[in-house]
């Protein structure tokens, strides 16, 4: 990494250096330092203008620091911003209206951060089947699917397929079955077993580098566990909230999750929420006291959501990614690049596998891409991520195929 932090300005490498110095080293960023975001770009502390393929990991599909969810943010943060659920307040209300009439479900419980509303999720399965179904106490099972990214708590880990997020960090939470993702057999099987509460799923599996199930995967999965009387939990987290050309990605298929989780682009980019949505035999089974947490539903994010909500249809942003996305996979198709050996993804969430003998060409590659003016991470090695906010216009994607082709020059030399 020194290689290319020695090679930054001056300024540049003050904000790495002070941060390698104060900050944990719990992750490898690109060796660029933002100062500005508006849209889809965003300026790093030299002025450089770049365009913004990750969109904080799908938490500024609107674009950054959109202008309503801004001018929101402002004004409530200026009014009331935490009243905590000791007290009721004006908004939490309004928004639990907004948002379940908007997804299409009885209630909401609110939350913060992404892996907060998944562990909301796996306590209200585990309570449904308990005092619904009827699982014997602490015998409940939750399927989860190996690939998967779910967050990064101890519990949430503990069906991790992923070393690099579970190594030493044990013991891990009992009551989880991990099954090859996009296999119905499997799930079949694993379904047999009655202690089984839910089925925990990605639509689209994003860390595993954008992995799309086969047609009907999710709707298949979604009448097996129907028949077995198990819950379908959907974490809608990354590919939810139009990203993947629909409002949600299990949308593609008209499957309603039994339990919907959302987050990121809940708020814009703007403040952690998430949301946990199911109907009412589901939500009841959590009673007063048992579940909650300090900012959970609280008046500044409850009035952000709702703008941010707002836009996503006004600005009819799951047409746009759909529109968008092809037309960006269809580019890098043209390029007919031999370092780009698969391009797959649904809407604006998308993702190129690298060919290369280097096992560095990835991040060498995302290196010439900065240089060009366009942001985006390796994930898992050879895998980056395209996902530019859902607002970037036909000719800024044009543009953007452009950076990338010239970009690609580097790996010929490499
Ligand atoms: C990191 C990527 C990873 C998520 C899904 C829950 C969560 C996430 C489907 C938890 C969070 C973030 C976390 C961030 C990198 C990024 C990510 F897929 F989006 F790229 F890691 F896989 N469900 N994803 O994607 O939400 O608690 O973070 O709000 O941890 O490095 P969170």
């Amino acid at each position: 990494m020194q290689s290319t932090v020695s090679s930054l300005t001056e300024k540049s490498r003050y904000f790495i250096e002070q941060e390698e110095k104060y900050s944990a080293h719990n992750y490898h960023p690109l060796p660029v330092v933002l100062t500005k975001g508006e849209g889809v770009f965003v300026w790093d502390v030299d002025g450089k203008r770049y365009y913004d393929f990750l969109s904080g990991y799908s938490a500024v599909n609107q674009g950054h620091c959109h202008p309503k969810i801004i001018n929101t943010l402002i004004e409530q943060a200026q009014k009331l911003t935490l009243t905590s659920r000791a007290f009721h307040s004006d908004l939490l209300g309004e928004y639990a209206e907004f948002i379940t009439n908007y997804f299409g479900y009885d209630k909401v419980l609110p939350m913060n951060t992404g892996v907060e509303a998944v562990e909301t999720a796996l306590k209200l399965c585990r309570r449904w089947g308990y005092t619904v179904k009827g699982i014997a106490e602490n015998k409940a099972k939750i399927i989860a699917c190996e690939g998967n990214f779910h967050g990064r708590t101890s519990t949430v880990i503990s069906f991790s397929s992923d070393e690099s997020s579970y190594k030493n960090f044990g013991p891990f939470m009992p009551g989880f079955e991990i099954i090859p993702y996009n296999d119905l057999n499997a799930l079949a099987i694993a379904l047999q077993d009655k202690n089984v509460a839910g089925f925990l799923v990605e639509p689209i599996q994003g860390e595993a580098g954008v992995f799309v199930p086969d047609d009907n995967y999710l709707s298949t999965a979604k009448k097996y566990c129907e028949d077995a009387n198990v819950l379908f939990i959907g974490d809608e987290i990354q590919t939810g909230l139009c990203r993947t050309g629909k409002m949600l990605a299990c949308d593609h298929e008209n499957v309603r999750p039994d339990i919907l989780i959302l987050g990121k682009a809940l708020s814009g980019g703007t403040l952690p929420v998430s949301a946990v949505l199911a109907d009412d035999e589901i939500m009841l089974t959590i009673k007063a006291g048992e579940h909650g947490s300090t900012y959970g539903g609280n008046p500044l994010a409850c009035k952000v959501a709702i703008t941010s909500l707002t836009v996503l249809k006004e600005e009819n942003m799951s047409a746009l990614a759909e529109q968008s996305g092809k037309l960006l996979r269809s580019e890098l198709k043209k390029l007919n690049s031999p370092f780009i050996k698969i391009i797959r993804g649904k809407g604006l969430l998308n993702a190129i596998v690298i060919e290369h003998s280097n096992p560095d060409a990835a991040w060498e590659f995302c290196l010439a891409l900065k240089g060009n003016g366009l942001l985006a991470k390796p994930t898992h090695g050879d895998k980056i991520r395209f996902a530019p906010p859902l607002i970037i216009t036909n000719d800024q994607i044009l543009e953007c195929v452009e950076i990338i082709n010239k970009s690609l020059s580097v790996l010929e030399s490499f």
